[in-house]
């Protein structure tokens, strides 16, 4: 059995417009096609957990952020391939552009996802009751995390 990995996702916030939206997309071509994410990804060798989010912001939506935060950390077996990833969720606001307006996400890799849209903690957990399609480490957040999920609505 391989070693648990580790997967940093990331609440992406905007500063004015909505800032309880938060950036979601399909996920495409690995494992969890067709349910949606954070953007996020794997936590590289000697990264901080500040250094992963960003970096994989901007490679996935192209966007600059700042006030990257711990969020929780989450345990999750894959049901349907058994791989073990622990997930750092850290928050992170984007930068506004020079001119003050709000960036959009870019699809910067189109082959990973779908698209990224703006959602609420409470459009997430409609969809899951709708059709279970969330990428399961966000599942295993709503069950493992109640509390702190809550901080995410009142937002
Ligand atoms: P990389 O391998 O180039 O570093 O990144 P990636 O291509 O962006 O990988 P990814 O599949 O988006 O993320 C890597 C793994 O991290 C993924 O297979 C499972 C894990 N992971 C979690 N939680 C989350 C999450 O909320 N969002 C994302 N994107 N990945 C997560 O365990
Ligand atoms: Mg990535
Ligand atoms: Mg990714």
């Amino acid at each position: 059995m391989a070693a648990p990995l580790v997967g940093v996702g990331v609440f992406l916030f905007r500063p004015s417009h909505a800032p309880y939206r938060f950036c979601l997309g399909m996920r495409k071509g690995s494992h969890g096609a067709g349910t949606y994410a954070l953007p996020g990804g794997h936590l590289e060798h000697g990264e901080s957990f500040e250094q992963c989010a960003a970096r994989e912001v901007k490679e996935e939506t192209g966007l600059d952020v700042h006030d990257v935060r711990f969020f929780t950390a989450t345990n999750s077996v894959f049901k349907d391939t058994g791989k073990h990833y622990v997930t750092i969720f850290m928050t992170a606001i984007t930068n506004l552009e020079e001119d003050g307006s709000e960036p959009e996400a870019q699809l910067m890799e189109p082959d990973k996802c779908e698209g990224w849209k703006w959602q609420t903690f409470g459009e997430l957990r409609k969809m899951e009751r709708a059709d279970s399609s969330l990428f399961q480490p966000l599942v295993d957040l709503m069950e493992q995390r109640p509390d702190v999920c809550r901080t995410l609505e009142k937002r």
